[in-house]
């Protein structure tokens, strides 16, 4: 297996808003399982201090590092504050991760190794190999049936573009125009992974195990849901005006070519 650092430097962003049990579990988990990562927690100013636990740790851990941001504006907007300072700082490769310990830092070796022939790489729990723990019903059915929409309206091949355990590398960042993302939540990863699909970029799905939170609580909302479904519909929509409207153009080309062949 080829080593992870021959991508160069790592730096895996991990979002948190009150995760003052979870966090540190999962720092120690994933400096065991890539110590030559970095990390940089995003926290937005969580009440429960988990800003301050993540401090506490980054005084002895020379890689980790904590962005303190003013409160709370969802994932989306930790996530792009996380990639702008990746990229500032030169980092290669930047992973997503939760904090809640859903995704096994265990697993990102396998993430990374799929790198070296990818532009981006999606942890994927529906695929063969891949799979959900401790999840409820609803919550499976929620997932596979939001997938299953997404695939449908963007027509793009992915099994999972709703989740969160992610490797880009930098130039893949660079190219995805971030400047105009303004999607949170799910939605935020589906935007992400379809971005990076029209701009004909190898994404390479990687099975992982993705494993419920046993602490803290869930941010998950009806909220979320709803801006990822309404999203994900306009922009299906649209891109099929584009598509019909480029066929017409097309064809309205060829027939004053026709003519004009024709005189
Ligand atoms: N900085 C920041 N992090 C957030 C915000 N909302 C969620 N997060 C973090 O994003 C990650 C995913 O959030 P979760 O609450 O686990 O959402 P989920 O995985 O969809 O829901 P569960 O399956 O119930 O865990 C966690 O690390 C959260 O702490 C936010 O507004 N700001
Ligand atoms: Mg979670």
């Amino acid at each position: 297996m080829t080593e992870p650092r021959d991508l160069g430097r790592i730096l895996v962003v991990i979002p948190t808003y009150n995760e003052r049990e979870s966090l540190p579990v999962i720092l120690e988990r994933v400096r065991r399982a890539v110590p030559q990562a970095d990390v940089l927690v995003a926290d937005d100013n969580s009440p429960d201090g988990t800003g301050q636990i993540a401090d506490d740790i980054a005084a002895e851990d020379e890689h980790l590092h904590v962005m303190h941001r003013a409160g709370k504006e969802g994932l989306g907007a930790a996530y792009l504050a996380g990639f702008a300072w990746a990229l500032e700082r030169d980092f290669d490769v930047v992973v997503e991760m939760d904090a809640d310990g859903s995704h096994q830092p265990e697993q990102l070796p396998a993430l990374l190794e799929a790198l070296q022939d990818a532009d981006l790489v999606l942890g994927s729990r529906w695929v063969a190999g891949g799979g959900v723990e401790n999840w409820p019903r609803s919550r499976e059915i929620l997932s596979r049936g939001g997938n299953l929409y997404t695939r449908v309206m963007l027509g793009i091949p992915l099994r999972d573009a709703t989740g969160g355990y992610r490797a880009f590398r930098a130039s893949t960042l660079r190219r995805l125009g971030l400047d105009d993302v303004a999607s949170q939540g799910y939605c935020f990863q589906v935007d992400l992974a379809w971005r990076a699909v029209q701009r004909g970029m190898t994404v390479v799905e990687v099975p992982i195990w993705f494993v419920e939170r046993t602490k803290g609580t869930s941010k998950m909302s009806q909220r979320i849901v709803a801006e990822a479904l309404w999203r994900i519909t306009v922009w299906g929509v649209n891109e099929r005006v584009a598509r019909l409207s480029g066929r017409s153009r097309a064809r309205r080309r060829a027939i004053a070519g026709q003519q004009a062949g024709a005189q």
